[in-house]
């Protein structure tokens, strides 16, 4: 049998295979460039393997079953996927291992990814999702909205937990660390949680509900124990930034029953995999392994709205949202850059099943926290009505001092 990866226009069953898209860059025809991946990744390597026997290629050989312009579809067998012992590593491994490193290819992109039932199945999915984060905040459609404290290291856990208050008392229902804040000596996690939590149950007296997310991004041998120290001093949800901690990481915390807070994903070093057009992972693939290890609420842009590059916010909050086996609908963050002059520009793209946070957009309001967390509420109830920023800031002074400040 002669072993050819190319087996374009075969319908594979999406029971039996992980199906991927790349976008590839080559000198190669595209079918060439195609097969090689497929090789790689399954039975083969730079020359024909003696060993290689037909049946082995039959049953765990890849199959090329598009390729067309730049772009190749490859479908990997079920069977090629680790049992017990592999997980979300394992699956990366194949998917998005050496194929990156082909001297043969000049650029390759995972755009895509679909998995098998059987495949999803093995992963815990998102606890609380769209709709438990709406239960926890009592807020059943309009936009979460939410803070992270700025600057982003430096205030101790005292006044760290005073900004909480402000934005709790400015009406906003979500605050979180920032991405790089975890247990540094200026700000050691055990207080801030417990001053954080005790502010959070003042709220709760005053008619505020908010929660908020507290990093715990770690060694992957040391999360447990972290979110152990932050439950115990009364966190209510828990934050990592999944490319640093890794999928398991977030996995690890999803599967453990004592956590039993929703999960904050943040995606800091993203853009090192999705920033190249040519070269790297999707944006899209990273929302669906976040979504299947469990994250609850995942970052993924700002739709053209704020401060970072951004690509694919539809297709990942797509992703984030269809029906995928049965796991719960993540709630799609927008996040970077925003402020109370954007909101309306970027509800029009995320609709209301979005948490929209805003750092500076906060942070640096004129008349401080509390006014800044009122504009940036003020600004959503506007966009939320069909009412324009500027008509709804006649009679809402916090807004009206926003939009003269950012507009
Ligand atoms: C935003 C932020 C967010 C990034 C995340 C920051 O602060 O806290 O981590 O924007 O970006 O550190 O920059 P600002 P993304 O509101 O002050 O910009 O969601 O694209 O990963
Ligand atoms: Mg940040």
């Amino acid at each position: 049998m002669t072993i050819d990866y190319l087996a374009l226009g075969e319908v594979l069953d999406p029971d039996e295979y992980v199906i991927c898209v790349y976008r590839v860059k080559s000198d190669l025809d595209i079918r060439t460039a195609g097969s090689r991946i497929a090789e790689e990744e399954s039975t083969g390597t730079w020359t024909h393997p003696t060993t290689l026997s037909d049946d082995i290629f039959r049953r765990y050989g890849a199959k090329v079953v598009e390729a067309d312009g730049d772009l190749v579809t490859i479908g990997y067998p079920l069977v090629d996927f680790s049992g017990d012992i592999g997980g979300i590593p394992q699956i990366l491994s194949i998917v998005a291992g050496n194929l990156f490193g082909l001297s043969s290819l000049k650029g390759v992109r995972l755009e895509d990814i679909s998995l098998p039932r059987d495949l999803v199945e093995r992963y815990p999915g998102p606890r609380f999702g769209i709709q438990g984060l709406r239960d926890v905040l009592k807020r059943p459609e309009m936009p979460l909205v939410g803070t992270i404290v700025k600057p982003k290291i430096g205030l101790p856990p005292k006044e760290f937990a005073e900004y909480v208050y402000e934005a709790g008392s400015g009406g906003l229902t979500n605050s979180k660390d920032d991405e790089t804040l975890v247990d540094q000596d200026f700000c050691p996690l055990e207080e801030r949680v417990s001053r954080v939590s005790e502010v959070l149950d003042l709220l709760e007296e005053e008619e505020h509900l908010m929660i908020h997310a507290h990093n715990i991004t770690t060694s992957a041998h040391e999360i447990l124990e972290a979110a152990d120290l932050a439950l115990e001093n009364g966190a209510r949800q828990l934050m990592v930034d999944v490319l640093t901690v890794g999928f398991s990481g977030l996995q690890a915390l999803a599967e453990d029953p004592s956590v039993d807070v929703p999960l904050h994903v943040h995606r800091a070093m993203h853009g090192a995999l999705t920033r190249d057009p040519e070269h790297g992972i999707s944006m899209p693939v990273i929302a669906v392994l976040s979504r299947m290890a469990g994250g609850d609420a995942l970052h993924v842009g700002t739709y053209g709205a704020g401060k970072m590059h951004g690509e694919n916010e539809l297709l990942s909050r797509d992703k984030l949202v269809e029906d995928m086996h049965g796991l719960k609908p993540v709630m799609p963050v927008s996040s970077g850059g925003l402020h109370p002059g954007v909101v309306h520009q970027l509800m029009e793209k995320s609709g209301n099943d979005v948490q929209i946070q805003a750092g500076g957009g906060v942070a640096g309001h004129p008349d401080g926290i509390r006014a800044g967390a009122r504009a940036m509420i003020q600004a959503v109830e506007a966009a939320y009505s069909g009412i324009s920023a500027e008509e709804y800031a006649v009679d809402h002074l916090e807004l009206r001092r926003a939009l003269e400040m950012w507009m």
